[in-house]
């Protein structure tokens, strides 16, 4: 998914499922922010195998990325007891090589782009 607006995005998990990669839009201080709780990801990840990339003893459920440059980048909050699981680097989702700060909990792995405003709790 790409997400090209301003803003943040508002998830319903109800009504999305199968997300692999999450686009916060490279292009633009927009300073555009995402918010999942651990019930989100559960219910926003693929069912059938996550992203087929695996890092740290773990697949990969869910990828987010974004703008990582300068003053204003994008914000990525996750919550609901995500506990650090190191790094993965890999060119397969943005298209160049990308560090990956990776998060585990309750069986599903997050890997949010280093770089980015990250509150994880
Ligand atoms: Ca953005
Ligand atoms: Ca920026
Ligand atoms: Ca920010």
């Amino acid at each position: 998914m790409l997400f090209t607006s301003s803003g943040t995005i508002l998830f319903d998990a109800a009504r999305m499922n199968n997300l692999e990669t999450i686009d916060l839009g490279k292009n633009g201080d927009n300073n555009n922010a995402v918010t999942l709780s651990l019930a989100d990801v559960l219910g926003l990840s693929s069912t059938s195998g996550g992203t087929g990339i695996s890092a740290g003893g773990d697949d990969i459920d869910l990828f987010i990325f974004g703008d990582d440059q300068g003053e204003v980048r994008d914000d990525v909050n996750l919550s609901g007891g995500w506990t650090a699981n190191g790094t993965v680097t890999t060119s397969v989702v943005t298209g160049s090589e990308t560090t990956f700060n990776l998060y585990v909990a309750s069986g599903v792995q997050v890997a949010v782009q280093q770089g980015l405003d990250q509150l994880v709790a």
